[in-house]
């Protein structure tokens, strides 16, 4: 309430309904101020493209951005990152706020279709991955800034429909993931590059809505996740492949806008979570299945382009964050459900000041 008070008392804000050739996962958002008009379109892969116009109505900046959480620093915390147009700015984590954004690099993924943050050579800070038409490319972090951008695989995922990074092998160092149609393959990180792919599993998804990767047994070996119409299904990783799958939970978020895996419990195991206008219901994993779902928390996030799931304050449990009209607000979770939420980062200036 206090987010939606705040907004209507400073800026209107108007949703339109969404044209019926767009995706259905596109929104649009209006900001009018007294100087200028901001609209935002979140598209199906989670990205934002914003419209800055005058007052007459005429497009002055167009962009894209990407809001990511990933622990860049190293310490445990897991930070807020922008990616916009090849630039990456980070917001580290303090663990009660996100510090004043700072430019990590640029020029890295101009034009990319996917932009990823893990830790692909396992020294414990995320780095910053983007997706080209079958090309990896990575800036690995230096833990004040991303180094500069080098390929470290091509011809992994030409078509394919979601690209991911997680650690499926279990090593430490995260690996490139796509998935077309069923299949997944996987490149694994030798710490310098991504191997030669190779098809880890096929049929498992096929006509799902959300693939994702995360570590929902608790071995170590990040696992193949599908979400369809409230089902959830599961390929455990062996280490070389991915396993049968199995229905994990039915039922889990019919209608939800968001899916998401994170380990909201801090038992180690990743739980399922989804999020419908404000409410995040939560299925906690029991390593060979997701429990019945529960409601943690309501009214977080109502009308916010991004929803997230990462560790921001260290303490095992991973958190509820939304990222609104460039401002980053956190419902921590306290292990049975997340807090009242608060605000972590304030408006983001590049957008108001016509970057
Ligand atoms: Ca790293
Ligand atoms: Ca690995
Ligand atoms: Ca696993
Ligand atoms: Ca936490």
């Amino acid at each position: 309430m206090k987010m939606r008070l705040f907004f209507s008392v400073f800026i209107l804000l108007i949703s339109i309904a969404y044209p019926s050739t767009l995706f259905a996962s596109e929104e649009y958002k209006y900001i009018h101020d007294q100087s200028n008009r901001l609209s935002y379109i979140r598209t199906a892969s989670n990205q934002i493209i914003f419209f800055k116009y005058d007052t007459n109505g005429n497009v002055i900046t167009k962009g894209l951005l990407k809001p990511m959480l990933g622990d860049v620093n190293g310490d445990k915390k897991a930070d807020a990152i922008i990616f916009s147009n090849g630039e990456w700015r980070v917001s580290v984590s303090n663990g009660n706020g996100f510090n004043p954004y700072q430019k990590w690099v640029e020029g890295h993924g101009v034009g990319s279709q996917a932009q990823m943050v893990g830790d692909v050579n396992g020294d414990g800070k995320a780095d910053a991955i983007v997706y080209f038409n079958g090309e990896w490319w990575v800036s690995l972090s230096n833990g004040k800034g991303f180094d500069a951008y080098k390929k470290w695989v091509e011809g992994h995922g030409v078509g394919s429909q979601t690209q991911m990074v997680g650690d499926v092998n279990g090593d430490g160092k995260a690996d490139a993931i796509v998935y077309f149609n069923g299949e997944w393959w996987v490149s694994l990180s030798n710490g310098n590059g991504f191997n030669a792919y190779k098809k880890w599993v096929e049929g498992h998804g096929v006509g799902s809505q959300t693939q994702m990767v995360g570590d929902v047994n608790g071995d170590g070996k990040a696992d193949a996740i599908v979400y369809f119409n409230g089902e959830w299904w599961v390929s455990l990783s062996n280490g070389n492949g991915f396993n049968a799958y199995k229905k994990w939970v039915e039922g889990h978020g019919v209608g939800s806008q968001t899916q998401m895996v994170g380990d909201v419990s801090g038992d180690g195991k990743a739980d399922a979570i989804v999020y419908f206008n404000g409410e995040w219901w939560v299925s906690l994993s029991n390593g060979n299945g997701f429990n019945a779902y529960q409601r943690w928390v309501e009214g977080h996030g109502v009308g916010s382009q991004t929803q997230m799931i990462g560790d921001v304050n260290g303490d095992g449990k991973a958190d509820a964050i939304v990222y609104f009209n460039g401002e980053w607000w956190v419902s921590l979770s306290n292990g049975n459900g997340f807090n009242a939420y608060t605000n972590w980062l304030k408006d983001d200036a590049r957008l108001y000041n016509g970057h």
